[in-house]
């Protein structure tokens, strides 16, 4: 029988069969990936055989090939990886500009990492209500807005206190299973109640003093949302959603706007950090690339060193 791994906690799995039953699992079998070592074999989100046992756990015997997988590691120089999820179709990360403030730098890290994985991302600027009726703020929810669907991302306002948005949100995630993610606090539990009535997971409030220890582990885990319309995966602890190597002269790449723009640059290889004739230094001259893209780019590229790949968890 296969089914799809929907919780992962240390060495037990929990894996939904195709009639909804919800079986505790372990695994039974070599699972190694090629190439790296993993701190679970088995991931939120495989597709798995496995043999039900009628007294106590099944086992999980057999994992169907990955579309994709989201990894994470310990450190940067760790080989050691964890896989956050896999087989996801698209990315959401969830984002607050007030309490707490999010960078756009850490935005456009988030970004530019979904681009390096080839997933789909939406960005979702939660905490609506608190720009609401403050000039100020809705000017600076609108200029962010702005920036990113003219790079052609999706940007929704959402408010779990309020509602609004919460039926936008559903359509983007309508269909496809979708990665959630966010720095701690910007409501992530409190939009999983909202989409999912009734199930009613712990939010910060009520949780903070769980939260206080520098390393609850924490485990991915899949949700259904209501009528079988979508399905989430829900990362705590999980800033942002993964790692990525990549290499110096890939950053651009990963930056839709810088990318499209790179060609009209005089020498084929350039960095758009000092080089003569370069369209994107030009572009950012004459606002035509926000001057925060431009520097996140150069943070990023920063960090890959001079032949050290970029490896940086969010
Ligand atoms: N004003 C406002 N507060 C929110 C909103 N969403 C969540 N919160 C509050 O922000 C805090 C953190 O929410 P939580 O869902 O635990 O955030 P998480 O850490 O991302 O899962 C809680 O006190 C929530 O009540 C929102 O849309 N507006
Ligand atoms: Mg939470
Ligand atoms: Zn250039």
């Amino acid at each position: 029988m296969t089914g799809t791994v929907i919780k992962n906690t240390g060495s037990s799995y929990i894996v939904k069969t195709p009639t909804g039953n919800e079986l505790p699992c372990r695994i039974k079998g070599n699972f190694r990936i090629k190439g790296i070592r993993t701190t679970n074999p088995v991931a939120v989100g495989d597709i798995v055989e496995v043999r039900p046992s009628e007294s106590g756990d099944s086992f999980i015997t057999a994992i169907e090939p990955r579309r994709n997988y989201i990894i994470r590691r310990a450190s940067n120089l760790s080989k050691e990886a964890h896989i956050i999820a896999a087989n996801i179709d698209a990315v959401c990360l969830i984002a607050t500009l007030f309490h707490p403030t999010t960078s756009t730098t850490f935005i456009d890290r988030f970004l530019s990492t979904a681009e390096a994985y080839d997933v789909p991302a939406t960005l979702v600027l939660n905490k609506a209500d608190l720009c609401a009726g403050d000039e100020e703020r809705s000017e600076y929810l609108d200029a962010v807005t702005y920036l990113y669907r003219s790079i052609g991302y999706d940007v929704i306002h959402t408010s779990a206190e309020t509602g609004e948005g919460i039926d936008s949100l559903r359509d983007i995630l309508s269909g496809k299973t979708t990665l959630l993610s966010g720095n701690s606090g910007v409501g992530k539990t409190s939009l999983i109640n909202r989409l999912i009535p009734g199930i009613e997971l712990r939010t910060a409030a009520i949780s903070a003093v769980h939260d206080t220890g520098m390393h609850t582990t924490t485990f991915s885990e899949m949700f259904e949302l209501p009528g079988n319309t979508g399905r989430i995966i829900d990362t705590p602890g999980v800033k942002g959603f993964g790692t990525v190597d990549m290499d110096k002269n890939e950053v651009s790449h990963y930056f839709p706007e810088i990318f499209k723009l790179s060609h009209q640059c005089k020498y084929n290889n350039c960095s758009h950090t000092h080089e003569p004739g370069c369209a994107v230094r030009q572009a950012v001259d004459n606002h035509l690339i926000a001057a925060s893209r431009y520097s996140s780019y150069l943070s990023i590229l920063e960090d890959t060193g001079s032949n050290e790949k970029y490896r940086k968890p969010f």
